[in-house]
């Protein structure tokens, strides 16, 4: 009779992240023990459903190490954590890039983008930041609308529609 009890509590935690070991492992080809920038990919589009940005890999990639060009499972599972927060920061993002527009043009300049995700990841290299900053304003006007800068906080959900 304890046994309805038992089972409750903490379920719905332990199988997400026995779920998210389960992506891992398959993405994982080969089983090296870790995901490789395509395994990376292809676990993003399985959880997620869209396909992960360069800059992010490089963040996962670049900011837990500096040598291999692996995830390991902790990793990854931290960035799933990480990535779903980022999902309700919404509303932040918003106001981050409300802040940014000191002028109140509607959008950033490269500069004020700089400060932005100073703000919001400290850690990212300049190159990076950069790169993101290229890589989400598609007309290459210098400018980035605010959900251009949605889709750069965000990880590029929609990425490949502009193709
Ligand atoms: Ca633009």
């Amino acid at each position: 009779m304890v046994t309805a009890m038992a089972a409750s509590a903490p379920q719905s935690l332990s199988s997400a992240r026995r779920k998210w070991v389960q992506v891992f492992k398959v993405c994982d080809e080969g089983n090296k023990g870790y995901l490789s920038r395509e395994d990376f990919k292809v676990a993003v589009v399985m959880l997620f459903g869209y396909k992960p940005l360069k800059m992010e890999i490089d963040l996962v990639i670049t900011s837990e190490k500096q040598n291999t060009s692996g995830i390991l499972l902790e990793e990854f599972l931290d960035f799933i954590k990480k990535r779903k927060a980022a999902q309700l920061h919404y509303d932040e993002i918003r106001q981050i890039f409300t802040a940014f527009d000191r002028k109140y043009h509607g959008f950033l300049t490269l500069d004020d983008f700089k400060k932005a995700f100073g703000q919001v990841a400290p850690k990212l290299s300049e190159r990076i930041v950069l790169e993101a900053f290229r890589e989400v304003d598609l007309d290459s006007d210098g400018h980035v609308s605010l959900r251009d800068f949605e889709h750069a906080m965000n990880y590029g959900k929609n990425e490949g529609e502009a193709l």
